[in-house]
């Protein structure tokens, strides 16, 4: 019988931002994250007596519109491993869009893993790796748990994550505040492909990186958490100065983001622990240590009426169930 495959989500605290290969998703630079346990897809594929590919997400069948990007991806896969079978995708996300998280890290990381369960492919999580980032890049990540480094590479063969440490025994949580009330954004996929084609700063982010990715790698063996918190805002907030210095300017900031950003600086004067990381939205994630993070939430809640607060902490790599 196949077997489901379930991945997790995972946050970057070294973000992937711009691509140098649109099509293969081969990213700039490095980046590093950590795999969380709250958040994950489970997807299952069967093989189908049909000359197309039929995907159902949370038990719906996806219309033609809905499904683009999956479908083009099943090509994609049946190329790379010259076979013409068809499928039926089981998917069933359990990242709600209300944790603020975004679906496609554990979305391509647990599709990539279901195919190849099915079709017995027998790869390597390297191999799967590789797979999943053909789907999205910040899906090569979710195949390990723990801190995972995102190898750029030069090619389709040399461009996979690698575990940096998979069941870290560190002091880390990670709350995620929601801001209920969103504008419509701008794709990670678009926003990074202006960034790159229009910032003025982008080779200085490219150079960052390569340091910045070295330093918390430091900061993670020595289990150095405020370093990690340190190296991990600043990243975030500088990946955030390349939308403000696009041509023309955008940003993913809602006014409430400032205003968590602010919070976070005011609860450290208090000398509490709590760092900010902010993706491709207007939502905030912050880094705490168990320690704080109760006082965190409170603190962001009293002075927040309409935001969501989610814990998380520190999850495993794909798994199948
Ligand atoms: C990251 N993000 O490292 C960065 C930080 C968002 C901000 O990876 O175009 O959905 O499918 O490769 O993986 C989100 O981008 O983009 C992302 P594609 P993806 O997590």
């Amino acid at each position: 019988m196949t077997r489901t495959a379930r991945a997790y989500t995972n946050i970057a605290l070294i973000k992937y931002w711009g691509k140098k290969d649109q099509q293969l998703k081969l990213p700039y630079t490095n980046s590093l994250s950590l795999t969380l346990d709250r958040f994950y897809t489970d997807t299952k594929a069967t093989i189908i007596d049909s000359d197309q590919d039929v995907v159902y997400l949370n038990n719906k069948l996806l219309d033609a519109s809905q499904n683009k990007r999956i479908l083009n991806y099943l090509t994609t896969v049946r190329k790379f491993y010259s076979f013409n079978d068809h499928f039926q995708i089981d998917s069933v996300n359990h990242v709600p869009t209300s944790a603020g998280f975004a679906s496609s890290a554990s979305g391509f990381s647990a599709l990539a893993a279901a195919i190849s369960e099915t079709k017995q492919l027998n790869l390597s999580r390297r191999e799967l790796s590789i797979l999943a980032r053909n789907g999205s890049g910040s899906a090569s990540r979710s195949i390990y748990g723990g801190f995972v480094e995102w190898q750029a590479g030069h090619d389709n063969e040399s461009s996979f994550a690698v575990p940096i440490d998979e069941t870290p025994e560190i002091d880390l949580s990670l709350l995620s505040v929601v801001i209920n009330k969103h504008s419509k954004k701008i794709s990670s996929t678009v926003g990074m492909e202006n960034s790159v084609k229009t910032s003025p700063f982008y080779p200085n982010w490219v150079t960052l990186v390569t340091s910045e990715i070295k330093e918390i790698k430091q900061a993670i063996a020595q289990k150095d958490l405020q370093k990690i918190g340190e190296i991990s805002e600043h990243n975030a907030m500088s990946m955030h100065a390349l939308t403000l210095s696009a041509d023309p300017s955008f940003t993913y900031f809602a006014p409430e983001t400032i205003r968590i950003i602010q919070l976070i600086q005011e609860l450290r004067q208090k000398g509490i622990f709590a760092y900010a990381t902010i993706d491709a939205g207007p939502n905030v994630k912050i880094i705490c240590t168990k320690e704080s993070l109760a006082l965190v939430q409170e603190y962001i809640e009293q002075q927040l009426s309409d935001v969501t607060c989610v814990v998380a902490n520190i999850g495993p790599g794909i798994q199948y169930v």
